[in-house]
């Protein structure tokens, strides 16, 4: 028994000395601590081992499994920092101060998004608003239900500048000016780059984009929005993705829901760009809540409305098969040039 958890021990040791990718750190994860794993095929072996040794087996299947458990998370982040260094090192230096070539220019994969979302949604009715980077906490918070000291303000670790001013957290920070200047009823979206001071993976970047949605009209209801985001969701793909709906809590909205997409890069299966889950959180969303129409000027006995927030960075991923968040901002060239033409 002991050579059982010995042999996989050292198999395991060798296997991940020669391990060059994230993707490989998964594999090595499912196939030793998977449900059909070597650890989990130990396990099973338990009910054959003889009363008196039952505990001390036990006991060594679990070192074994910490011990993989420990060496996959050290060699995952070290693999995450070469791959992060080799993104920086392979962006090209180039001189902005050469004279254009038009049929060598291609647009950020973000760019052709955002033109083909907006799109879609003017198509609907809806206008496209911009918005500033830098805004007040009024805007970013207040003016959305979440006072100060509120715990949701955890949500979000944000840049403060010294003028008191912060780095917009999310573009939902919009829906207070755009309420007071159009008025209800209303149907916009704004995109906008957004800022939270979070540590970076596969799905997460510091700075990465969104688009907000609202539509506020009498007699909106869920299924207004529910109608929204699939006819969204199946233009952007042109094919049927599989989405669900889950109850989420936002200050702002009530109720509020998060909407999650299978992860298009593995299927659903599990992999780094979805946290192995296999699903990757895309669109919250939600039932604007009434203090939020009212503090934008709106008659909340009259007016309801939805909100969303669509990961915009997120969509660019799943639609163009990137694995890593990071390619985005890389500046990496060759990479972004793929999608010359679009
Ligand atoms: C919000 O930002 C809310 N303002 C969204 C909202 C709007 C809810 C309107 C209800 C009504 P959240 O923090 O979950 O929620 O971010 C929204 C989406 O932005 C996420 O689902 C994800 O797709 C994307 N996102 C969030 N953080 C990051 C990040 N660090 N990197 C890349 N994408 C991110």
């Amino acid at each position: 028994m002991e050579d059982k958890t010995s042999v996989i021990r050292e198999e395991f040791k060798k296997r991940i000395e020669s391990v060059k990718s994230s993707e490989e750190i998964e594999q090595l994860r499912v196939e030793y601590l998977g449900k059909k794993g070597h650890v989990q095929g130990l396990m099973g072996q338990l009910k054959a081992v003889p009363n008196e040794e039952k505990k001390a087996f036990g006991q060594a299947v679990n070192q074994l499994k910490q011990e993989i458990e420990k060496l996959l998370h050290e060699t995952h982040e070290k693999i995450e920092k070469e791959e992060e260094q080799k993104l920086i090192d392979s962006a090209e230096d180039y001189d902005v101060t050469l004279p254009m070539d038009l049929d060598k220019g291609s647009y950020h994969p973000i760019t052709v998004i955002q033109r083909e979302v907006e799109e879609i949604f003017r198509t609907m009715g809806f206008t496209i608003e911009d918005f500033s980077e830098i805004v007040d906490d009024y805007n970013c918070f207040e003016a959305l239900n979440i006072p100060k000291h509120h715990p949701a303000r955890d949500m979000q670790d944000t840049y403060y500048l010294s003028s008191g001013q912060l780095l917009k957290t999310h573009t939902s920070a919009a829906q207070n000016s755009i309420m007071k200047k159009y008025g209800a009823p209303l149907r916009a979206i704004f995109p906008g780059r957004c800022f939270r001071n979070e540590s970076t993976d596969a799905c997460h970047e510091n700075t990465f984009f969104q688009m907000e949605g609202i539509m506020i009209d009498e007699d909106i209801s869920i299924s207004n929005l529910i109608y929204f985001m699939k006819t969204m969701l199946s233009e952007v793909f042109g094919q049927d993705v599989n989405v669900r709906l889950r109850p989420g809590f936002f200050p702002f909205v009530e109720p509020g829901f998060e909407l999650d997409i299978q992860c298009l890069i593995c299927g659903g299966d599990g992999c780094p760009s979805c946290k192995n889950s296999g699903w990757l959180e895309l669109c919250p969303c939600g039932m604007i809540h009434p203090n939020v129409l009212k503090y934008g000027g709106i008659d909340a006995e009259k007016y309801t409305g939805f909100a969303f927030g669509l990961g915009l960075t997120r969509l660019a991923m799943m639609k163009y098969g990137i694995k890593d968040i990071r390619v985005l901002n890389s500046g990496n060239l060759k990479s972004l040039s793929q999608f010359i033409g679009k």
